[in-house]
């Protein structure tokens, strides 16, 4: 912590204090990356009849990726980063739907990338059977690109609108794959993934701010969508779906007495060739937390930005050797 101090050196005192304070786990990220690469062995890839109906339905569900314990384990670590409000102060922790109305009770919220106030959720099984899974799916090139976990509360958790993850991707298209675990058990009636067989052969969709609000942080597709296929996924703690960045998806309210937690591991193939996709609505997006990122970044948390990416490069390059 001294380093970032004297890195920082011309900035005021309160500065440094409020940054320490926002990224705690900053120094904890110093921790070696490999000792997250070789804490567990891929236990579960999947089978020639699951990587078969991947391709051909644009998901997969995988009953098992980790166990119930470890589910069990995350769910306590993410309750307590959305106690302690991490990340909302830099943007990575806010509400979907509400237009990130801090003094409302979100009724579904999202920490992006929670690792960086946890680092214990580096060392999950989860996480090393994610990636041999990634691999097995887009190749041996692919690499970790975001994660991020999802809260709806219980009995006013809202909806997630159907919508394609392609639609997010202003800056380069690239083969994307998600892979969704629930943290205790998942139905129709508390929010499990649904799936629209074949769409990830379709183009991506024309897509807009959820509710046409440009304050909200969610998208939600805007074609006229055949939803009489759609298929539900129900699951156990630590079971999984997997899907593409194009297939169209959409995951329910929660109306149980139980919260429900969601936690998402992404994965790419990094691009070769820019190919931008033409996504209007994402410029037209004016959220609270864009604004917030902003004027995190200008206290300086840049360089906090800088680190955890160098940092994560570290990672990355440690796990995919
Ligand atoms: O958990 C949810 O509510 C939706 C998750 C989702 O849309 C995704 O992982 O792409």
């Amino acid at each position: 912590m001294q380093g970032l101090n004297y890195i920082l050196g011309k900035t005021r005192r309160w500065q440094v204090n409020e940054l320490i304070e926002e990224c705690g786990a900053v120094g904890q990220a110093l921790s070696p990356p490999v000792a997250a690469a070789s804490m567990y062995r891929a236990t579960l890839p999947l089978d020639a009849k699951q990587v078969a109906s991947f391709h051909e339905n644009g998901f997969v569900v995988h009953p098992a990726i980790s166990t119930a314990s470890e589910a069990a384990r995350l769910h306590c670590l993410l309750d307590r980063l959305l106690k302690s409000k991490a990340g909302i102060r830099e943007g990575t922790q806010f509400d979907m739907l509400n237009g990130d109305d801090l003094r409302a009770p979100g009724s579904s919220v999202q920490i992006c990338d929670p690792e960086n106030f946890e680092p214990r959720l580096r060392h999950t099984l989860f996480g090393t059977n994610a990636l041999a899974i990634a691999k097995q799916l887009l190749g041996p090139r692919a690499q970790p690109i975001f994660s991020h976990a999802i809260f709806k509360p219980a009995h006013y958790g809202a909806p997630t609108p159907w919508h394609q993850d392609d639609a997010f991707h202003a800056d380069f298209e690239y083969p994307q794959i998600s892979l969704w675990m629930p943290l205790q058990n998942v139905t129709a009636t508390n929010g499990c993934m649904q799936f629209i067989p074949g769409s990830h052969r379709g183009e991506l969709l024309a897509h807009r701010c959820y509710n046409n609000d440009p304050h909200a942080n969610a998208l939600e597709c805007f074609a006229e969508l055949d939803l009489s296929n759609a298929v539900a996924c129900p699951l156990l703690a630590g079971g999984c779906t997997i899907h593409t960045g194009r297939t169209l998806h959409y995951a329910g309210g929660n109306e149980t007495n139980a919260g429900r937690w969601a936690y998402i591991l992404a994965f790419y193939l990094p691009p070769r060739r820019r190919r931008v996709h033409a996504v209007p609505w994402l410029e037209l997006t004016r959220t609270a937390k864009m604004a917030r990122r902003r004027a995190w970044l200008r206290r300086g948390g840049f360089l906090v930005h800088w680190w955890r990416t160098e940092f994560s490069n570290r990672l990355r390059r440690a796990l995919v050797g």
